[in-house]
């Protein structure tokens, strides 16, 4: 099963979209299954209705866990470094990380979560966050983690659309020289959220936090309660795993549904081809596991091929940016797994904070999360991995559950700014406006996916017919990605970023529409346009152009800006904190009232030279005063 040359890729490939479940099965008879499946794969994409390993049986757990118990017991499986460097660090042997998870579970169970249930998680980069995750899939409750950035108001947004019975808890965070208070942010949000029953939390900053009588639990407290037998709940393949958050064109994020048997076999069987993993080797993937990328390639890929994890709780730039490489040098890193808005802002700190650490234990480079620019791609190739390391641009979404276009390391020739050729199993096609097939090489248009791989999304909770709508329906019988892409004259495949209202912000997704609708809850916004616009180091910066129901003076203007800055962070979190707002009078729209983004793009873009056709515009004029007011 495992590529090793581009032979076997070509082989695997072709075998792929030949008899797609037979090779399926193939990987899939690598795990542990309680009871094997009847039925690879019955799907349609007009419904949408994917089943993957139909009528198979298993639990993720067991093989995350029990599975590595005697081969590899006493192997590492969590290496944990703390946001301080001082401070000590952990270390989780598979033994250990199993029996952790267990204790968990059974503190889960006697709090009155089972099968079925959903469980939000809001936690720091600590063990306890995987341990959490890991205990939702050992009893079957469907996990539910909301990245530690995000407001009350988006947790609760979340609890709510899933009904969370439980939120797992801390304290605090610490990030950097911040200190995040994640249990008051937790009871800010549970004011509006009448499923939650109880609140476990963990200490970690021993900040002073409310504990509510009956409903706020210590998980230290709790964890003595209970002993490390937990025989793991029986799952059929197609049990919900977990829901992810994530950011669309339109209206609030959508809850991606992702199911225990595909998404196991898609993470683990890319986490393994796609790094060439090794037996023995440290994996650290700098990723949050509020985000899919840790999702799948912090917790359940490694985990599920018996890698060792390295689990990062603080940031690149603390105490100084040379943190990675402090990292990498000190934990004997093999594979480094991170997104280019890190590799670009730490290139701004010149080489000094690199070449004192040695990183010869780096054998591969991942990329992920946006496009790599060629400049950033060849400072990650000259003085990280020293030309030595293949690089690896994954591209893949929430949605996808694993990467789906990627160079597998030392096996697919590379090329800067390139995710290069699809996955086995991964049908790409390049369609135009119309839905029409673009053939050949040397193209460009907008990417779908022909075929099911095990990784791909069934729903998006509680609303399937969004799911439809959002994937499925722009181009009838292909699942839509939401990305332009470029296939060149090798076939080779370049991702140019999001043909939707999403923007990507330092690798995080977020919608312009959910950006204005913060906006507009300011006080005095009448309305409000969100686009975004080229950003050296974020990738794309959030331009917002605002109106007020009456213009702000100039000395007024830098306040009204901060209240909005305020407002947005309350409502979503600080992460859709626009870069830029310019007040204006007017939005440029057309007759039919819509607002043309195209222009105020380019005037983000600072590109006014040629707005293309502004003759449908109902006032055109207000084009020249945006102009000139552009900030
Ligand atoms: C894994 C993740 C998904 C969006 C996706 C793209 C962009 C991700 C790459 C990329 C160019 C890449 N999931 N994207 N990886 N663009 N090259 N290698 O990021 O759901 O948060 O975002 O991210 O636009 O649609 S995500």
């Amino acid at each position: 099963m495992r590529i090793r040359t581009f032979d076997d890729y070509q082989q695997a490939y072709q075998q792929s979209v030949e008899d797609p479940e037979a090779f399926w099965a193939g990987v899939a008879q690598e795990f542990q299954w309680r009871k094997p499946w009847t039925k690879t794969l019955q799907w349609n994409f007009t419904e949408p209705n994917i089943k993957w390993f139909v009528g198979g049986k298993l639990n993720i757990t067991e093989n995350c866990l029990d599975r590595h118990l005697a081969e590899r017991g006493d192997q590492p499986a969590i290496i944990w470094e703390p946001n301080d460097p001082h401070e000590a660090g952990v270390t989780l042997t598979y033994r250990m990380l199993h029996d952790q998870v267990c204790r968990m579970a059974n503190v889960l169970k006697r709090n009155g979560v089972g099968k079925g249930d959903r469980v939000c998680v809001y936690m720091p980069m600590v063990p306890e966050l995987a341990i959490a995750v890991l205990a939702c899939a050992r009893i079957g409750a469907i996990h539910s983690v909301v990245f530690g950035g995000f407001s009350a108001q988006s947790i609760a947004d979340r609890i709510n659309d899933a009904q969370c019975r439980l939120v797992i808890t801390a304290d605090g965070a610490y990030r950097g020289n911040k200190e995040i208070p994640l249990k008051s942010v937790v009871d800010d949000a549970l004011i509006g959220c009448p499923s939650v029953e109880k609140v476990i939390v963990m200490t970690r900053t021993r900040t002073p936090v409310a504990m509510l009588k009956g409903r706020d639990v210590w998980m230290e407290q709790e964890l003595k309660q209970v002993t490390a037998d937990c025989p793991a709940e029986e799952m059929d393949a197609e049990d919900v795993l977990f829901i992810l958050y994530t950011s669309g064109s339109t209206g609030k994020p959508k809850g991606v549904v992702h199911t225990c048997g595909g998404y196991m076999v898609y993470a683990a069987y890319t986490f393994e081809n796609v790094f060439q993993y090794e037996p023995g080797q440290v994996h650290f993937c700098t990723a949050d596991i509020g985000w899919i990328t840790g999702h799948s390639y912090i917790v359940y890929g490694p985990l599920a091929c018996g890698a060792t994890s390295l689990l990062f709780e603080g940031v690149p730039t603390y105490p100084d940016a040379g943190r990675f490489w402090d990292i990498v040098d000190k934990h004997q890193v093999n594979i480094l797994y991170t997104a280019p808005t890190a590799i670009r802002s730490l290139m701004g700190f010149g080489l000094d904070k690199v070449e004192n650490h040695d990183l010869s234990s780096l054998k591969v480079l991942g990329s992920v999360g946006e496009p790599i620019n060629a400049e950033a791609w060849h400072w990650y190739d000259d003085h990280i991995g020293k030309n030595r390391c293949p690089i690896v641009d994954t591209w893949w979404q929430t949605e996808t559950g694993g990467m789906l276009i990627s160079p597998i390391a030392g096996v697919t020739k590379t090329k800067p700014t390139y995710a290069t050729l699809p996955l086995p199993g991964v049908q790409p096609m390049l369609v135009d406006e119309n839905g029409q097939e673009i053939e050949g090489n040397g193209v460009s248009g907008n990417l779908c996916m022909k075929f099911p791989w095990p990784g791909i999304l069934r729903t998006t909770w509680g609303d399937h017919e969004r799911c439809r709508q959002t994937y499925f329906s722009t181009y009838p019988g292909l699942y839509f990605t939401g990305d332009g892409c470029l296939r060149d004259e090798d076939g080779y495949y370049r991702i140019t970023g999001r043909v939707d209202d999403v923007l990507n912000v330092s690798g995080h997704r977020i919608g312009t529409a959910e950006v204005e609708n913060a906006i507009n809850m300011h006080t005095g916004v009448v309305e409000s346009a969100v686009v975004g616009y080229p950003h050296d180091i974020k990738g794309q910066g959030i331009y917002a152009y605002v109106i007020a129901d009456a213009m702000p003076s100039d000395h007024d203007a830098d306040l009204t800006k901060r209240d909005i800055l305020a407002t947005v962070s309350r409502v979503i979190g600080p992460i859709a904190k626009p870069d830029k707002i310019q007040f204006v009078s007017g939005l440029p729209k057309t007759r039919s009232g819509k607002i043309m983004r195209r222009i105020l793009r380019k005037i983000a873009e600072g590109d006014t030279s040629n707005l293309g056709d502004t003759t449908t515009l109902l006032d055109p004029a207000v084009v020249d005063e945006i102009k000139a007011g552009a900030v």
